[in-house]
């Protein structure tokens, strides 16, 4: 039986440690992250492909001014949605086999706060309606219909996004495919995650997914965890490439994790390629890039094929930089 001294010290330890935040019996292993928080350069901002650059920019602004990371990463990735000559992304972005344009979008703030939409149609800017689910609802997804309802009771507009461009190349894609998805990749959605001159990290992804999916069919980038994922603590992932695959393996928890067990950005994304690649042995025609910011200012990505790059924003500089690769 617990003798009356210890339960007199066990509850005082117990409330001291509600007071820091922390709950009684939990490891401080699951707290502590094995990387020593001190950022070495703030702000930073890292973003995936070469639109990284423009959207980088429009982040950069905000973040030099000491502004927030999060208000940094969804105005940078709301760049590349209104973009129509991206199709990969929001506005302009190719249809599914039916000819909807489809969009997926998340957003995470430092608070391991969370809101996304999956699937939704019509809007142009899906991140600004994930940060409203984020920061309006008791919820953390919304999909479909209803995320267009929300979207429109919050005064969002009702838009075309389908271009004449990308209506050009789904009735091409339809003369020869016989209605059949093929997982066809359209890469370049655009992940960001960014550290502040607070030192506190956000990110964002957004896309419009494989192109010529099945209706309905949604991707990793709304999924937190998959295509994006951010623990102040620690650090930020997201994710670009074949959404299926990232989400079987939770991509980007994974390469926070690998973070806060002490491994570089770069490493982290590594392991997590090659977890996937072990569980794909048909990796043949399987592209996955993941980018990763750390607490402390450092970056790194890896994918599996070539030709991925990423866009870095840091001491003043944006640059695109060509990231390793298994192939
Ligand atoms: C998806 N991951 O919907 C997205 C597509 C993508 O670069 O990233 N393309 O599966």
């Amino acid at each position: 039986m617990i003798s009356r001294k210890k339960f007199i010290l066990s509850s005082a330890l117990a409330s001291a440690a509600a007071m820091l935040g922390i709950r009684p019996g939990l490891s401080k292993a699951v707290n502590t992250p094995s990387i020593k928080m001190s950022p070495r350069r703030k702000p930073v901002v890292i973003s995936t492909w070469n639109h990284g650059i423009p959207a980088n920019d429009a982040a950069w602004k905000i973040l030099s001014k000491n502004g927030r990371a999060l208000d940094a990463v969804e105005k940078g990735v709301s760049v590349t949605e209104s973009d129509p000559k991206i199709t990969s992304v929001g506005y302009g972005g190719l249809p599914d086999r039916d000819g909807h344009v489809t969009l997926d979008a998340c957003i995470m703030d430092e608070n391991l706060n969370g809101g996304s939409v999956g699937c939704i149609e019509h809007i142009m800017n899906p991140i600004s309606v994930a940060r409203l689910v984020m920061e309006k609802t008791p919820h953390v997804m919304l999909v479909g219909e209803g995320a267009l309802q929300f979207a429109m009771q919050n005064g969002f507009k009702k838009e075309n996004l389908l271009t004449e461009g990308s209506k050009k190349a789904w009735e091409n894609w339809k003369k020869k495919n016989n209605y059949i998805p093929v997982g066809e990749e359209n890469h370049d959605t655009i992940g960001m995650v960014a550290l502040d001159n607070n030192g506190n990290l956000s990110g964002a992804c957004t896309t419009s997914g494989l192109a010529y999916k099945i209706h309905g069919r949604v991707g990793d980038s709304p999924i937190l965890g998959a295509g994006l994922y951010v623990d102040n603590e620690v650090g930020g992932a997201a994710s670009t490439g074949v959404g299926e695959a990232v989400m079987r393996t939770c991509g980007s928890y994974l390469v926070v994790e690998l973070m806060r067990a002490g491994k570089t950005p770069g490493e982290a994304c590594k392991m997590a390629v090659e977890r996937i690649m072990v569980k794909n042995m048909k990796y043949d025609d399987l592209q996955v890039g993941f980018i990763a910011l750390n607490k402390n200012g450092d970056v790194g990505g890896y994918a599996i094929k070539k030709g991925f790059q990423y866009a870095l924003y840091a001491g003043g500089e944006n640059q695109l930089v060509d990231v390793k690769s298994y192939e």
